[in-house]
């Protein structure tokens, strides 16, 4: 069972996630950066609450995560992205070409980071053909090839600015478990480095120790979860 209602308030943002979930944990690392209170609502992807109509109810793709906010409804973290920096603020590039620049490093984590996410679960979750893992594994690798090269030119954060964006949450939120894909993260110096800049951010959490496995409730700043 999930529980659905919307929060009481309007105001108060509330999101369905699972605790083993990289698209959960993407929007759940902004609201943990930004320090904003929400109410947390689980959806235990093993019991298959994803596929209760009530669930489909608010993510007609039986996915996590979705956001409701203010009678909104949102799905795919990386729209749920867009929305947090817009509504906040927070993460939101400075000039208007770095606000699009994130929005398009998003649409291409969806396609080429996405690989890193699909490689963990098979390796995790769902044995595969090792056909299935020699065609997935190379485009996981290109993707974070491409993300090191692009850091190589010296820039701190993936926009250029100087401080970190929904580009950053995003690309890093989707590669987070690129270990339990058997991915080693020192093979690619420049995009490690940029991980140790993000886990210096106050508030900066890893998966297991931000998601909760319960509904929860976070107030403002409370970085660090009742479990
Ligand atoms: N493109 C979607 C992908 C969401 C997604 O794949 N969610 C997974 C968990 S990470 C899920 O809910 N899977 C449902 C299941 O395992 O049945 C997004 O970014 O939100």
């Amino acid at each position: 069972m999930v529980n659905i209602a919307e929060a009481e308030d309007p105001e108060r943002l509330v999101l369905y996630g699972s605790f083993t979930s990289s698209s959960t944990y993407k929007p759940m690392l902004f609201l943990a950066l930004a320090g904003l209170p929400f109410s947390f609502r689980t959806v235990n992807l093993k019991t298959g609450v994803q596929t209760s109509p009530e669930y489909l109810a608010v993510n007609r793709y039986g996915q996590v995560p979705a956001l409701r906010h203010r009678g909104l409804t949102l799905v795919q973290s990386n729209v749920i992205l867009d929305y947090l920096a817009r509504t906040t603020d927070h993460s939101e590039g400075r000039s208007e070409q770095a606000r699009w620049a994130a929005r398009e490093w998003l649409s291409w984590e969806a396609d080429a980071i996405t690989n890193v996410a699909k490689v963990r679960h098979y390796r995790r979750f769902r044995a595969v053909d090792p056909a299935v893992m020699a065609y997935f594994l190379p485009l996981a690798e290109a993707a974070l090839g491409y993300v090191d090269r692009t850091l190589s030119d010296g820039r701190d954060w993936l926009c250029r600015e100087d401080a970190p964006s929904i580009a950053d949450i995003g690309c890093w939120g989707r590669m987070v478990f690129m270990a339990e894909g058997g991915i080693e993260i020192a093979r690619w110096p420049h995009l490690q480095r940029w991980t140790r800049r993000l886990a210096a951010l106050p508030g900066f959490a890893l998966p297991y120790d931000l998601i909760p496995r319960k509904n929860a409730e976070f107030e403002a700043g409370a970085l660090h979860l009742p479990r």
